[in-house]
């Protein structure tokens, strides 16, 4: 089809959450800092996360990663994550799935990679058998224990805290966390986060709060607790969601219950685990998180002109 513009994209799994890297065909976004970028993305060019990501392309779980150039010299690119109805600070299983995209296209080898993000520099360890251990952007506790009435659930309290994106994480009796559970799950966390935004319940400076993660007891027995974690949109992470784990690991440990350096074992709602782990660097908590993608396929998107679902599905 000459003439069509087009795009092309490796997808990737992380423990089972997909990541679609746009490699060539997206206009580079200008901008001195990666959050400028992002901005101007969001401005100018939305129709292409559209398409990129939802359907008939994509779908709501299908998260995409724009390569840029880098802030630093030192890092290999720069990211900016986003989803079917907009973008994301960090997206910890997308940087997984970002490192192997670069190392199935030879742009890195095993060994430590510096990446930018709107949200500030992150790296990754990148090991010979696969495995990826990024090293996240400082989490921090906002608020413990807030108690909101949510309509049809009654009163839930839980903690906001910040793990490269927003989150309030609580704990539900009566709903198993399974995946044949998923379509209460979804309705009961969309609930939570309705009731936050219209109580102006937020993050610091106001910050919308658009991650609502759920907790109960590991199903595996080499976890130390199981996730469910509603994403902006209406799409649930199947993979123990980096930014999430990272969140709850600032949690537990401003309530004594997460040592530095000690491992926490985050099963997800699919049976995947992700290992994380804080380090203090001066006074700020800084998450590693471990865990794996592999490629699923690499795609050249054709946007024929003729096409009126080109920029996706509203
Ligand atoms: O792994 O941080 C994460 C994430 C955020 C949204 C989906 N996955």
């Amino acid at each position: 089809m000459n003439g069509v513009p087009t795009m092309d994209v490796i997808d990737s799994h992380t423990e089972g959450e997909p990541t679609r890297v746009v490699l060539t065909g997206w206009p580079e976004p200008p901008g001195h800092t990666i959050a400028e970028r992002r901005t101007f993305m969001e401005r100018e060019q939305d129709a292409l996360r559209r398409g990129v990501v939802r359907e008939p392309r994509g779908h709501d779980a299908v998260v995409g990663a724009l390569l840029t150039p880098p802030e630093r010299p030192t890092a290999a690119a720069g990211v900016v994550f986003f989803n079917d109805v907009g973008y994301l600070g960090m997206c910890g299983h997308g940087l997984i799935g970002v490192v192997r995209t670069l190392q199935h296209v030879g742009r890195v080898a095993p060994g430590h990679i510096e990446l930018d993000t709107p949200v500030g520099p992150v790296s990754a360890e990148l090991s010979d058998d696969g495995v990826v251990t990024i090293r996240n952007v400082p989490a921090r506790v906002h608020r413990t224990d807030v108690t909101v009435t949510v309509p049809g659930l009654g009163e839930v309290t839980g903690d906001i805290a910040w793990g490269g994106n927003w989150f309030f994480l609580t704990e539900l009796a009566g709903v198993p966390l399974t995946l044949d559970h998923r379509g209460e799950l979804l309705r009961l966390t969309t609930a939570i986060r309705d009731t936050l935004i219209r109580a102006g319940i937020t993050g610091s400076a106001g910050a919308l709060i658009d991650h609502v993660e759920l907790f109960t007891a590991p199903s595996r027995p080499d976890a130390d607790a199981r996730n469910f974690v509603l994403c902006p949109g209406s799409a649930y992470d199947r993979s123990p969601c980096g930014t999430g784990t990272s969140a709850k690991m600032a949690v537990l440990h401003a309530k004594g219950r997460l040592r530095l350096g000690q491992r926490w074992r985050q099963e997800g709602i699919v049976g995947s685990m992700f290992t994380g782990w804080l380090e203090a660097d001066g006074d700020a908590l800084v998450p590693h998180i471990q865990g794996r993608a592999f490629v699923t396929a690499r795609a050249t998107l054709l946007f024929d002109p003729q096409d009126p679902f080109r920029h996706g599905l509203a």
